[in-house]
């Protein structure tokens, strides 16, 4: 299982569905019955295969090298061609055949972000009767930099043939609806858009996580085991987690800075502060993030060097994966967890955080650029960009009396137990059901 949010929102959600997904790579054509039969059998999964350069220039050119920066308000990043969108439109195509291959007239069909905008016109051509959402994990970006796309109708069009869409915040699904009005000329209203003859519903829909998962974990000897020896190790120190895919949304360079001024304008943290920071590899074949891992490199061994000694590094940076019970542990053993996103969807791990912090009652200090933000009061809000104000606030955070954290922990907790991942799968299937017999009435009409 890779790591990244939405495997993990996906993960948590408990109900019975048939996925449908890329296989991750190429396939001879001889081996793929097998291949089909083995995950059908063991995973209820259908696999979609696809050449390999149709799938390079599908998912790293233009997913991640066109959608992915432009719509975290990236436009200079943007690497636009009429090769990589005709293998984006190839690729939904494929997809599309293989789900109207399986279709049962009662089915529902759920869409996952923004590889798939074209997928529910090109379904519904295929399957007029087919009873589509689409939920994107990405933000929505204000139409300002949303009308930069040379293909901003098509992609518009493409995700309007939904009976329901779905956004992590109430800013994500505004801006969707505005550019609907400005690039498409439609009419709105707050809760959807007058598409054809539909009225194609529009939602805010906040994923979470499992927490169950989690308290579980904590549980087992394993881990617990672990939080003792990480204990051990940083006894004496305060220790900051910050838990990312290696991606320039992230802000790790943007942490790292603040880091650096944490030390110069409070000195006393030398010795006895450290920052634990998991960078896992993501997209490496894209060169902006080859690009970033160089700078983010070059940041810690500036820091490490200057504020270091022999027996003490200030950041401690892993560029890999950590399993599932190093997670939990690392969680748990923080004094704060620190979030400095210049732009999330939503941000899982602020909600994973929370729910491990048992023991400390540590503290959330998080991007007001997440998604999370908007739901996370009880959380330190820091503006990334602003090196002097995390600073201050991470120092604030450290010394924050008890009363205080735990006030603030309690306010968290409560939010993320009860907005699960299993709250969210479910509200959304529910409204599609809704709005997709709703849907049906306004066409016979
Ligand atoms: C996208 C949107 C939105 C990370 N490192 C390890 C590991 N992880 C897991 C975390 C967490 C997940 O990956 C990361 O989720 P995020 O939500 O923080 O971020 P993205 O991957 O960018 O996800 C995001 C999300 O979709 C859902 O809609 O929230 O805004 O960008 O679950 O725990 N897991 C393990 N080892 C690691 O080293 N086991």
């Amino acid at each position: 299982m890779s790591s990244g949010g939405l495997v993990a929102a996906l993960s948590g959600l408990k109900s019975n569905f048939i996925w449908v997904g890329w296989i991750g790579t190429e396939i001879d054509e001889e081996d793929r019955p097998v291949v089909k039969d083995l995950l059908w059998k063991n995973y209820s999964c259908i696999p979609v295969f696809l050449e390999e350069r149709v799938a390079n220039e599908h998912y790293n050119g233009f997913s991640n090298g066109v959608l992915w920066p432009l719509f975290h308000y990236l436009p200079g990043d943007l690497d636009y061609d009429d090769q990589i969108w005709n293998s984006y439109v190839e690729a939904n195509e494929i997809f599309s055949t293989v789900v109207a291959d399986i279709l049962k007239p009662d089915d529902m069909v759920w869409v996952h972000d923004y590889h798939m905008m074209l997928f529910p016109e090109i379904l519904k051509q295929k399957k007029p009767e087919a009873r589509i959402g689409f939920f994107l994990h990405i933000p929505f970006p204000s139409s300002e930099i949303f009308r930069v796309l040379p293909c901003r109708k098509e992609i518009l069009m493409g995700i309007l043939n939904c009976c329901l869409i779905g956004f992590h915040t109430y800013d994500y699904a505004r801006h969707f609806l505005k550019a609907c009005t400005r690039i498409v000329g439609l009419e709105t209203a707050p809760n959807g858009v007058y598409f054809r003859d539909r009225f194609v519903q529009v939602g805010v829909f906040p994923v979470g996580i499992d927490p169950d998962k989690f308290f579980e974990s904590i549980k087992t000897p394993k881990v617990e085991s672990r939080i003792q020896e990480l204990k051990k190790s940083f006894e004496g120190s305060k220790v900051l987690i910050g838990i990312d895919r290696l991606d320039y949304i992230k802000g790790i360079p943007q942490k790292l800075q603040a880091i650096e001024r944490l030390f110069q304008k409070y000195p006393e943290w030398k010795g006895k502060l450290v920052l634990i920071q998991v960078a896992v590899p993501s997209r490496q074949d894209v060169e902006e993030y080859q690009k970033l891992k160089k700078e983010v490199e070059e940041l810690v061994g500036r820091i490490n060097g200057l504020y270091g000694s022999l027996g003490y590094s200030p950041i401690h940076y892993l560029f890999q994966s950590v399993d599932s019970t190093e997670l939990t542990a690392l969680y748990n053993i923080s004094d704060a967890a620190l979030i400095t996103s210049i732009r999330d969807g939503m941000n899982l791990v602020a909600q994973e955080y929370i729910v491990c912090q048992t023991d400390k009652k540590g503290v959330l200090i998080l991007s007001e650029f997440t998604g999370a933000a908007q739901s996370l009061s009880g959380a330190v809000m820091i503006n990334p960009w602003n090196t002097e104000e995390v600073a201050d606030s991470i120092n604030n955070a450290l010394t924050m009396s008890e009363e205080e954290r735990e006030e603030k922990h309690q306010m968290l907790l409560n939010y993320v137990t009860k907005h699960t991942a299993s709250h969210w799968g479910l509200g959304f299937v529910k409204e599609l059901y809704k709005a997709s017999h709703n849907a049906d009435k306004m066409v016979s009409i």
